[in-house]
């Protein structure tokens, strides 16, 4: 059988009712086949990023401002590939209604993987590290929290402009 590896996820919601999105984000990866959830970290509410000046689809100047996110990094122990528990993730935010309308837009759940074990991966449907993971706040607040040997103050530092609040447990 496959080695035990912790891995991190990155659960984001900025449309309906965000939180109970993340709570149930959470309970479902609680019943995820060969996982178990070690740590997740306060909830977060987060300023959107990516939406302007970056983001801005030029086909689509009348997009509005997106709003705040609900963000926070659960710590996993699996026995799942790193692909079959991507797929996992997605299986949750298709369950919790995600659509796909554009890039950034906002989401009733966003669950990224941002590190497996110390795994390097680079295949057409999933880069691990999470390629963002370091410079957003979003990421590595809440990844500090719960493992901080895997964030350095200079990546904090980098990040203390992005808004960020801590609301509570989840
Ligand atoms: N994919 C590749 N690597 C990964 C990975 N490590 N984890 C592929 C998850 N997915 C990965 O993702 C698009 C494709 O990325 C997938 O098909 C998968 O095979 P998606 O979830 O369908 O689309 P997305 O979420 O729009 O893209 P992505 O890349 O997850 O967006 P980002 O860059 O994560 O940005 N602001 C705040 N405050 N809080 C947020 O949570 N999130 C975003 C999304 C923007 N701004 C935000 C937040
Ligand atoms: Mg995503």
């Amino acid at each position: 059988m496959r080695d035990r590896v912790v891995a991190y996820v990155a659960l984001g919601a900025n449309l309906g009712d965000a939180h109970s999105a993340l709570q149930h984000a959470l309970a479902a990866l609680e019943k995820l086949p060969l996982t178990e959830v070690l740590a997740c970290s306060l909830v977060y509410r987060t300023a959107a990023l990516d939406d302007a000046p970056f983001g801005i689809d030029c086909k689509q100047p009348e997009r509005p401002q997106s709003p705040d996110y609900l963000n926070a990094v659960a710590a996993l122990q699996t026995r799942l590939s790193a692909p079959a528990l991507l797929a996992a993730l997605q299986g949750i935010e298709t369950a919790a209604g995600r659509q796909r309308p554009y890039r950034n837009a906002p989401r009733t759940l966003d669950l990224d993987l941002l590190l497996y074990g110390s795994a390097r991966i680079d295949s057409p449907s999933l880069t691990v590290p999470h390629p963002r993971m370091g410079q957003r706040a979003f990421v590595l607040v809440p990844l500090a929290e719960i493992a901080p040997q895997l964030v350095n103050p200079a990546q904090l530092a980098a990040v203390q402009d992005q808004r960020i609040e801590a609301l509570g447990p989840l």
